[in-house]
């Protein structure tokens, strides 16, 4: 149980402090507790608690879309507000299927995602998701999906050190998924351009330019997915920016208030919502929304949080740390179990040679020995994720890297 926190730190209930190599959940990006986002929240409960998310608007929501299409990639000028990133994930689907249909495009019903591919928990996002466990429990899906295979090429890319050599070629497996069902079926290709939540999956060099090509050629809509990649964590404001590639659509989420209020952003370009703007002007554009679009508690914590993000130079802090950050986690692949690492801006992973028949085991009990010896981190199956706030210092880069050397060598 953690019942307070501040900065890089949390404190849990029998009073010891834990340092946060994950951020939360992959969102606290300013570090926990900052003045400015709590100030901005307790300010706006105090003066418009809520509006209407349907034909009224407030000041606030509107402030937020300007400042943060200044932040993000060109030409990605109009923003839809959800509130987490599942629900920026189906929104971000389901504006690619009405896209297409306003277009007179509408046999494109096809949406394309990708093996250990992680997009939230609704039905959408599970149906293109790729995690099998998420997925078995319910029932049909979405129909019309297909995968591309995973890029996690361990034998051949162990222990790169940022972008791998190998795997650029699995992009051409969009070519045969657009071969066998025809690209005037396919809507949208939607991926994570760096894959967080199954382990920390870099794309391999020329793999994301290969997929924004074959799309562009086919009339597909690139959706990327940087609920995690946003806001920072590569060392630049976005994954797009880090790889100079361009999406369509993106998504997003966590970083966009700090985690601290739920609220997720979907941006897309303006010819996709000129698209939808054919009037009369008393009717609704596209059939969807939620009661808490653009909350106005939210949009103050946006606020709150891109001023830190600004102040702070944190959008771009990563790429600074990111050489330290690289040198460290590597200094454990003579640690035990350690069978790779990977690494890209101010994310991690140190993946493990599983238990014999008894797979995520050795992980758990890392973790719950990091946790007990102060040091919160994250693992997924048997690979240890990490992520800490962008504003962590190199000393702490090293308790992290010194905190995980002790746990490998306690765990069995
Ligand atoms: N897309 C991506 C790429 C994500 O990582 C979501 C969508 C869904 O966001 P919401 O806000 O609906 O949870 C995510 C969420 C982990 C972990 O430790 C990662 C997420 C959520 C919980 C745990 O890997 N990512």
């Amino acid at each position: 149980m953690f019942v307070g926190a501040s900065d890089m730190h949390y404190v849990t209930s029998d009073g010891r402090q834990v340092l946060d190599a994950t951020a939360g959940l992959w969102c606290v990006n300013a570090g926990h507790c900052r003045p400015k986002i709590t100030e901005a929240i307790q300010k706006q409960a105090a003066e418009l608690d809520y509006a209407p998310a349907f034909q009224i608007g407030h000041p606030k929501a509107f402030e937020l879309a300007n400042k943060l299409v200044d932040i993000v990639p060109e030409g990605m000028d109009h923003v839809f507000f959800t509130n987490s990133g599942s629900e920026s994930v189906e929104t971000a689907l389901k504006i690619a299927l009405a896209y297409h249909r306003v277009k007179g495009d509408g046999a494109r019903f096809r949406l394309i995602g990708r093996e250990r591919g992680y997009h939230g928990v609704n039905f959408g996002g599970i149906s293109v998701g790729g995690i099998v466990p998420n997925r078995k429990m319910f029932g049909t899906l979405l129909t019309g999906v297909d995968h591309m295979p995973h890029t996690h090429l361990i034998e051949k890319n162990a222990f790169s050190k940022g972008a791998p050599e190998h795997g650029a070629e699995l992009a051409d497996e969009l070519e045969r998924i657009v071969g066998l069902h025809d690209a005037s079926t396919i809507a949208a290709v939607i991926v994570e351009p760096v894959a967080g939540s199954t382990g920390v999956l870099i794309p391999p060099k020329g793999y994301l330019q290969k997929l924004r090509d074959i799309c562009t050629k086919h009339g597909i809509l690139l959706i990327f997915d940087e609920v995690i990649t946003g806001f920072g964590r590569m060392g630049t404001p976005f994954a797009a920016d880090y790889y100079g590639i361009i999406p369509d659509i993106m998504v997003t989420a966590k970083g966009l208030t700090n985690g601290v209020i739920p609220m997720g952003a979907v941006f897309v370009k303006s010819e996709i919502y000129e698209a939808f703007m054919n009037g009369p002007e008393h009717m609704i554009e596209f059939m969807h929304g939620y009661t808490y679009s653009g909350n106005p508690m939210a949009a103050a914590a946006g606020l709150g949080t891109l001023a830190t993000y600004k102040e702070e130079g944190l959008l771009t802090r990563a790429a600074e740390l990111a050489p330290y950050w690289e040198e460290a986690l590597h200094s454990l692949a003579d640690a035990p179990y350690v069978i790779d690492i990977r690494n890209v801006g101010l994310i991690g992973a140190v993946e493990l040679e599983p238990i014999a028949g008894a797979p995520t085991k050795r992980a758990f009990a890392a973790f719950r020995e990091a946790f007990d010896n102060g040091l919160l981190i994250r693992t997924t199956g048997d690979i240890i994720a990490l992520s800490p706030p962008l504003i962590v210092s190199k000393s702490q880069i090293d308790e992290i890297v010194d905190g995980i050397r002790a746990v490998l060598n306690k765990v069995d």
